[in-house]
């Protein structure tokens, strides 16, 4: 697909002059629907979806970074979207399950948050693998202003983040916390000044793409596979992607580079 409605679509290079690259790049995916504070209505998502599945398709992008615009990372679902919905009609289509394609990406992906992370926002940026917040970033589940509760993980993967406490003064107050507060209580990795937010995700974005590809995967699973085994099951899982990756030539350069004093030339491979 050539153009998307919602959302804005860009891929960066390090060296700017060599927009060619094989490897290295990051895409950038800016959540763009001005006018409703890029609630997530169902075509922005198909949008998403199809942007977060082209990058992860591309050789030339070792990193993926979701942003916001104007005074909103995203609002939440589109309310008035389903506001006349029917539980026969939800439930038949399975409302949202879709989302969590998200998480099947298999790059990093790193959500950039700026201003409102709201409802279904805050569970989108939950569903990336790193969070880092701008200044402005304000976060909050406030579905059960609205008479229902979080339901794209937000009474799942919130506690995992936080903590029962938190997770429960947020979805049952429904109040919001600052970008601070979300990184002082593990939501969030750091805070960014606002201005510089996506040009220091876009920088985290190139650390990450600069490693070998297959090593980056492995973590990303090796890690997501701990929410799911046993402290025993985990380990065993992560000794054995450990030993795995030594089929791979990213380690043999990995490790002859460090012993030869000079950097690493991974080729994903
Ligand atoms: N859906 C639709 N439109 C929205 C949404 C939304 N979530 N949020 C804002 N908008 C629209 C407003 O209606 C308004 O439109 P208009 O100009 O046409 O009146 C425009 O965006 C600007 O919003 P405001 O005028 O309200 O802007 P303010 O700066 O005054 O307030 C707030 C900003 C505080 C963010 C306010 O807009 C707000 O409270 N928004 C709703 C937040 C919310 O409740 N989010 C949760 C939604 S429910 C949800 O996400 C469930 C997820 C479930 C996912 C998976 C389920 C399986």
């Amino acid at each position: 697909r050539e153009s998307y409605n919602h959302i804005l679509v860009e891929r960066r290079f390090p060296d700017e002059s060599n927009n060619n690259s094989a490897r290295g790049g990051v895409g950038i995916i800016t959540l763009h629907r001005p006018k409703a504070l890029n609630a997530l209505c169902d075509a922005l998502f198909d949008d998403l979806i199809h942007a977060v599945q082209a990058f992860d398709e591309d050789d030339s992008i070792g990193c993926i970074v979701i942003t916001g615009s104007g005074k909103a990372f995203a609002a939440g679902a589109d309310i008035s979207e389903m506001s006349t919905r029917e539980f026969a009609h939800v439930y038949k289509k399975n409302m949202f399950a879709q989302w969590a394609d998200i998480t099947q990406t298999s790059k990093p992906i790193i959500a950039a948050v700026n201003g409102f992370a709201l409802g279904g926002g805050c569970e989108l940026a939950m569903m990336c693998d790193i969070l880092i917040a701008g200044s402005n970033a304000q976060f909050g589940q406030p579905e059960i202003n609205l008479g229902v509760i979080p339901g794209a993980g937000g009474t799942q993967r919130l506690i995992r983040a936080v903590g029962k406490s938190k997770a429960m003064e947020m979805v049952l107050t429904g109040n919001r916390i600052t970008a601070q507060e979300a990184m002082e209580i593990g939501l969030a990795s750091k805070v960014i000044n606002s201005d510089l937010l996506l040009d220091e995700a876009v920088k985290m974005g190139f650390g990450i793409a600069d490693k070998g590809g297959v090593a980056v995967r492995a973590c990303k699973e090796a890690v997501n596979a701990a929410e799911e085994m046993t402290l025993s099951q985990g380990l065993m899982f992560e000794r054995r992607m450990f030993h795995a990756l030594f089929a791979t030539k990213d380690q043999k350069e990995g490790m002859s580079a460090f012993l030869e004093k000079r950097k690493p030339n991974f080729t994903d491979e």
